[in-house]
């Protein structure tokens, strides 16, 4: 049985930029959040249409954020080690900032992005430009590949829709001694952190260890062992096998999962009050801002970002202007556009003065301390809203 615990409100596609041209018609729809009592897993009630938000145009690439190059070095580097991986394949590999670690004659990429397939196809992996399914498991079969002994997915199982087909997937293609390694944000640290902006189109779900255990096991899959990781705000790295002996990681973090309520509905009604303060202290703070002649910038235009202007009804909406001027972000894809739903200009770094700005809003907080570092001349102040809004 599937409970609503959360309205975000109408949001457009987090990763959909425009231009002012298209404004008339861009896409919107109710982003309502439920928990399902039976599995545990915490989901969107209406999903988009991927093929609206996984397409050609997708701009998101990993190799934008440096940080993030590095983590895949090294969980690259770790797998081997540890693994020894022949054959390896990435689910959703992005511009592959994962793939490039690993020899190309026995690596396969499966990417829906078709400006992505380009890129690693270029690489020299031959990558499989369509959605995760059951039937591409078998085109991929049919095509004379062996097993796999890794299977690797990042920030990419909790984008699709159907998890049952995707671990029947999985299992389909991994090899009877291989590993399946995949992370995602984590429910635990979301909730913990109040870091509801993780919420949006493409994250269909938001992960506990409690339900994927359950969804795993339901699908002839194990967990055997959970890292805890900073990435991208708090994520779970998560190890699966036909039949690997299970290590006390997993019980260790299906008992905090149970101590913090995540099996409990109240947790999520509570968690809910939370975001609505939040939004307010949000707004709060910046008509406050404006009110005192502050100017107020924002670093990163990211997904999560999306979430919280169209949320809280910062930008270009006629109830609240300019509460936020623009969005610098590093991805060429992005400048020049505007931000989906508020419509807040996006535009290079470099093109802007930082120090014309009195504060600059986190909309990449996760990536804060990086960019902080990489901002030592600006005179101003940064405002967060994770775990709670202040100015930093
Ligand atoms: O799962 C997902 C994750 C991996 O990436 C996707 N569903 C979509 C996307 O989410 P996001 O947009 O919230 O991710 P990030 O990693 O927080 O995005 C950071 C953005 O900030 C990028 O567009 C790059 C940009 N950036 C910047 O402008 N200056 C990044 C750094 C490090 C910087 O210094």
């Amino acid at each position: 049985m599937k409970k609503e615990f959360l309205d975000l409100g109408r949001q457009p596609v987090a990763n959909a930029f425009l231009k002012k041209e298209d404004f008339d018609d861009e896409f919107l729809f109710d982003l309502k959040v439920v928990f399902d009592t039976e599995s545990k897993l915490v989901s969107i009630k209406k999903f988009v249409d991927p093929k609206r938000i996984f397409n050609e145009n997708y701009p998101y690439t990993t190799s934008n954020s440096v940080p993030m190059v590095k983590h895949f070095k090294e969980i690259a580097e770790m797998l081997m080690k540890e693994f020894n991986p022949l054959t390896v394949m990435e689910i959703g590999s992005n511009d592959g900032a994962f793939l490039k670690n690993w020899p190309n004659d026995y690596t396969i990429g499966v990417e829906p992005c078709g400006n992505f397939t380009k890129v690693t196809e270029d690489m020299g992996y031959q990558t499989y430009s369509e959605f995760w399914t059951t039937e591409l498991s078998e085109k991929i079969k049919n095509a004379g590949h062996v097993d796999f002994d890794l299977i690797y997915a990042a920030n990419c199982i909790c984008h699709i829709h159907d998890l049952d087909d995707t671990f029947k997937a999985v299992k389909n293609l991994l090899h009877k001694d291989g590993v399946f390694v995949f992370e995602d944000p984590s429910l635990l640290r979301i909730l913990e952190r109040n870091s509801y902006d993780q919420i949006y189109d493409e994250h269909p779900h938001i992960f506990s260890i409690t339900a994927l255990d359950n969804i795993l096991m339901k699908n002839g899959l194990k967990i055997f062992r959970v890292d805890n990781l900073s990435v991208h705000g708090g994520s779970n790295r998560v190890y699966v096998s036909h039949n690997r002996p299970v290590e006390p990681s997993v019980r260790e973090n299906l008992q905090k999962e149970d101590d913090f309520g995540l099996n409990e509905f109240k947790t999520y009604q509570e968690f809910a009050k939370r975001v609505e303060k939040s939004k307010n202290d949000l707004v709060d703070l910046l008509v406050k801002l404006k009110n005192d002649g502050k100017r107020v910038m924002s670093i990163g235009a990211t997904a999560k970002s999306t979430t919280v202007f169209n949320y809280c009804g910062i930008g270009a909406a006629p109830w609240q202007t300019d509460l936020i001027e623009l969005i610098t972000d590093t991805t060429k894809d992005k400048q020049g556009m505007c931000a989906p739903g508020s419509h807040i200009p996006v535009v290079p770094r470099e093109s802007i003065d930082i120090n014309d700005f009195d504060y600059v809003f986190l909309g990449a907080w996760n990536l804060k301390d990086y960019i902080i570092k990489n901002e030592k001349k600006f005179n101003g102040k940064f405002i967060t809203h994770v775990p709670k809004v202040e100015v930093v």
